[in-house]
Parts: C-alpha cells; sequence; structure tokens
C-alpha cells in the first residue's frame, strides 16, 4: 500500500494527465469588456447573466470563430450567489441572471459543439467577493463536475499566498477525483511574482506548477491599452529567452500570458496584430474579450487568420522567445512541427532540430515610421548544426509568400508594427527545380 502511494505521488509529480490543453486552449472570456456588471436592469445588455454569454456564444458560431478554434465559452468573476445553498453547502449561480442555472447553459454550449468554463478561487471568497473555494475543495470539484464544466478558473485573491504550494495541487486532486476531465487555470505564480519574488522566476513553474496546472497566469491583468500589453511582452521578452518559461510549456501546460483585447477600442489594427502573432509564439491560451455584437471587421479578420492560429497550436507545443532584443525592435522565434521529409517518427524532434519556424519582427518604436528589421537564422535560430544558407519565407498576415533568401531576410515595419513570418529551410540539392523556378519567379 505504502508502495503504491509513493508511485502515485510520483506519477502526481511527473505530469498532469488530464488529456486537456494539448495545445493551448482557444475561447472568448468576459472579464476585460463585462468585468462585474450585475446590474441588468440598468445595463440590460452586458450584464453577467446567461443571455451574455448565450448571445455571445451563438455568435462564436455565426462569425465562424468556433470552426476556426475558439469553443470555450468562459464565465468570468461575479456569476454566483454571495451565499451558498443553506442545505447543501453548494455554490449556486444568481438565481436572478443565471435562471436556469450552470447546468442548463452548459447543455447548450455542448449541443452547439463548445465548452463552459467557470470561475472560482483558491482562498476565502473570489476577488470581487463572492464564496471561494477554501475548505470546500471536494464539494466544489464535484459540484463544476456535477454541471458539467469543461474548464475553471482558479483565481488567487482572499488566499495565502505561501500556501499555493499546497492548495493549488489540493484542488488539482479535487478535480481529479471528481471523475470529469476540467482544464485548470491557475493565478498560482501570478500573486507569488507580485508579493513575494520581486519579478524573479522561482523554478517552481517546472516543479510544481506545470504538473498541476494546464495553463497559469504568470503576470498582472492585461487591459486595453497598448501600454498594458507591451509591458506583458516586456516581461515574455526578459523571462523566457530559452530559459524557465520556455521549459515549463508543452502539450498538456502552458504560461499565460491573458486574453486577447482585439476588438475592443483603444488599439490600432497594427497593435492587434501584434499581439495575435506575439501570442502565436508564446502558445498562449487565445481568449477573446470584447463584445462579438460590435467587434469590428478587421479585428475579427486578425482572429481568424487560420495560419497564424495554426502556429498558436502548432502540436509541438513548443514556446517561443525573443531572440534578439533592442530598445527599437525585436525578433521572436518558435520552432514548429517539421515537414515530414525532414523528419520521421513518434517522438518529437530534439530541440532546434526542426526546418520550420515562425518568426515575429517587431518594431517597438511609436513614432519615426517604418523601421528596416533583418532576419538572419544562423544567429537567432539556437542550433548551428544545420545549414541554414537558404530559406523560404511566407508572410502570414498577408498570406503570401516572399520567395527564397540567401543568408539573411531584411523587411520594412511600420511603427508600433510587426511582421510574422514563417521561415523554412531549404536544400537548394533536393528541391525541385520547378519549385526553384516558381520560387525565384516569385522573387522577381
Ligand atoms: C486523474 O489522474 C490520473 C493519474 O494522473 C489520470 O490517469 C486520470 O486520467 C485523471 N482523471 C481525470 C478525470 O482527470
Ligand atoms: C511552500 O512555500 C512555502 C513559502 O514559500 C515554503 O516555505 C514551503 O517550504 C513550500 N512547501 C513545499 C512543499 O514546497
Ligand atoms: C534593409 O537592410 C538591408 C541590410 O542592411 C539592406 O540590404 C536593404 O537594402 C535594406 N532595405 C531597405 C528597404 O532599406
Ligand atoms: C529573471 C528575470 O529576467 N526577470 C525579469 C522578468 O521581467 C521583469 C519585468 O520586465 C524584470 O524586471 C525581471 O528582471
Amino acid at each position: 500500500m505504502f508502495l503504491s502511494l509513493f508511485i502515485s505521488f510520483l506519477q502526481g509529480v511527473q505530469s498532469l494527465d488530464n488529456g486537456l490543453a494539448r495545445t493551448p486552449p482557444m475561447g472568448w472570456l468576459s472579464w476585460e469588456r463585462f468585468g462585474c456588471q450585475t446590474n441588468c436592469e440598468r445595463f440590460p445588455d452586458s450584464c453577467i447573466s446567461e443571455s451574455l454569454y448565450l448571445t455571445q456564444a451563438e455568435l462564436m458560431v455565426d462569425l465562424g470563430l468556433r470552426e476556426a478554434g475558439y469553443v470555450y465559452v468562459n464565465i468570468d468573476d461575479c456569476w454566483a450567489e454571495k451565499e451558498r445553498d443553506p442545505n447543501s453547502g453548494k455554490l449556486m449561480a444568481d438565481k436572478k441572471r443565471f435562471p436556469h442555472g450552470i447546468k442548463h447553459l452548459s447543455d447548450m454550449f455542448h449541443s452547439m459543439g463548445m465548452k463552459l468554463g467557470l470561475y472560482g478561487d483558491i482562498g476565502s471568497a473570489t476577488c470581487e467577493g463572492y464564496p471561494g473555494f477554501e475548505g470546500t475543495f471536494d464539494l466544489d470539484a464535484d459540484t463544476l463536475a456535477e454541471w458539467e464544466v469543461d474548464s475553471i478558473k482558479v483565481d488567487a485573491c482572499n488566499a495565502d499566498e505561501d500556501l499555493f504550494n499546497t492548495t493549488y495541487p489540493q484542488f488539482g486532486r479535487a478535480l481529479n477525483a471528481s471523475g470529469r476531465s476540467i482544464l485548470y487555470s491557475c493565478s498560482w505564480p501570478n500573486d507569488y511574482y507580485e508579493r513575494r519574488h520581486h519579478w524573479e522566476i522561482p523554478d517552481y513553474l517546472n516543479n510544481g506548477i506545470k504538473q498541476t496546472c494546464n495553463i497559469w497566469r504568470n503576470y498582472f491583468d492585461l487591459h486595453d491599452p497598448w501600454d498594458s500589453i507591451t509591458k506583458t511582452i516586456d516581461f515574455w521578452a526578459r523571462n523566457s529567452s530559452m530559459d524557465v518559461m520556455v521549459r515549463a510549456a508543452g502539450p498538456g501546460h502552458f504560461n499565460d500570458p491573458d486574453m486577447l483585447v482585439i476588438g475592443n477600442p483603444g488599439l490600432s489594427l497594427s497593435e492587434q496584430q501584434t499581439q495575435f502573432s506575439l501570442w502565436a509564439i508564446f502558445s498562449a491560451p487565445l481568449f477573446i474579450s470584447a463584445d462579438l455584437r460590435t467587434i469590428p471587421p478587421e479585428s475579427l479578420t486578425i482572429l481568424l487568420n487560420k495560419e497564424i492560429i495554426a502556429v498558436n497550436q502548432d502540436a509541438l507545443g513548443r514556446q517561443g522567445w525573443c531572440a534578439e532584443e533592442k530598445p527599437l525592435w525585436r525578433i521572436w522565434v518558435r520552432e514548429l512541427t517539421p515537414t515530414k521529409s525532414t523528419f520521421s517518427g513518434n517522438d518529437p524532434p530534439p530541440p532546434g532540430s526542426s526546418d520550420r519556424w515562425a518568426v515575429v519582427l517587431e518594431n517597438r518604436q511609436s513614432i519615426f515610421h517604418s523601421r528596416n528589421i533583418t532576419f538572419n537564422p544562423t544567429r537567432h535560430l539556437p542550433t548551428k548544426a544545420f545549414n541554414w544558407n537558404h530559406f523560404s519565407i511566407r508572410n502570414l498576415v498577408e498570406g503570401q509568400d516572399l520567395g527564397l533568401h540567401t543568408n539573411t531576410f531584411s523587411i520594412l515595419v511600420d511603427e508600433s508594427s510587426s511582421a510574422t513570418l514563417l521561415i523554412r529551410r531549404e536544400d537548394l540539392n533536393t528541391i525541385s527545380r520547378t519549385r526553384r523556378k516558381s520560387m525565384s519567379s516569385i522573387k522577381a
């Protein structure tokens, strides 16, 4: 018996095995746009209510977002009654705003081919003062399973940060014991970093967090202004270069830089594009937080870009990093599944060996027009074992092949903007004549 306990402990330490988030989850989340508006008399169209989530879910289908992979509809704080059920002790949805309860909503979403995400807190109360999970982990996990919830965001307000390394794994075990696979989104590192670690990344991302959570928030909430986004991007640039954060990410477990604010007032289109392209490099969850009733078509086009979604969803699940940082620009790279001809076998290819990479060239200046940025695979990619003298390039925003290149590639990038490229190593000896011909004609 001791032996089996010991073995299950070891397995628990090795990895979270709920089968979910093999690629970063995609969906919609109410928080940035709708917050904690509970006054449905004054704000019938934007209060946190059953009809808000149903309306947005239907639009996700109509606008093609579900087809593109955005399947989670995530309810955030303020959905619950302030008190638990006095008899059973269970959480209850607000009776006025969710008249049919959460199970009804999850049934509706499931029948639409979508999934329901809910929100809770590891402490005694949520950030907005609704009941937390503290002291009732097993009951609450079972309630989520009973309601057929697919994902749970567990916030970290009103809780003891020193106990996160105990409480978050405990709630994870309660989820597992519920028998339902529920995607586990944690705020464990987030508050730790802020209050305890002065922004230093401790290695418990790799020794505790990735074994416990499917996704975890590392940094502040994102807001509409570009300034809020650049702070998060700066954090990823400085903390992710081939180190702790990159190693922590992989199929089943991903760093979470927070929502996509694309489609809200306050960002230019190129800023929206840059957020989307970098979230693909970051292998980040893609949760849209905008009102789909009024989202501009140009923003929708960004969110529906299949080739950039494919970068985000690449099956290897390897997070990218900043390969070169200068005050005025940055170069980001992410390794992608190699082409079949260069790779065979079931094991993932060794890190750095792929012939396909996503590259984002980011102009950090917000003034002075465009900047000429030069990508050099021999310098910016990690392994020197491959000959990167020749490579082909595709512009993923324009959906356009940019031909075959030798040694380096330069492109003009507008202020506060970025270029999003797919590059592929080419071997001139094996490249077919026809292909070479068509490439040079594109280049010319
Ligand atoms: C619970 O954990 C075990 C061991 O990791 C795993 O095999 C099982 O699929 C998990 N069940 C759920 C419902 O997540
Ligand atoms: C949990 O974190 C606290 C505070 O940082 C630390 O004192 C304690 O040793 C940790 N416990 C485990 C099991 O890692
Ligand atoms: C960009 O820089 C490269 C390398 O210095 C140079 O070859 C190229 O002509 C420049 N392009 C433009 C449009 O300035
Ligand atoms: C270890 C490390 O590089 N930490 C950095 C993470 O990012 C923050 C915010 O940009 C920096 O202040 C830290 O130095």
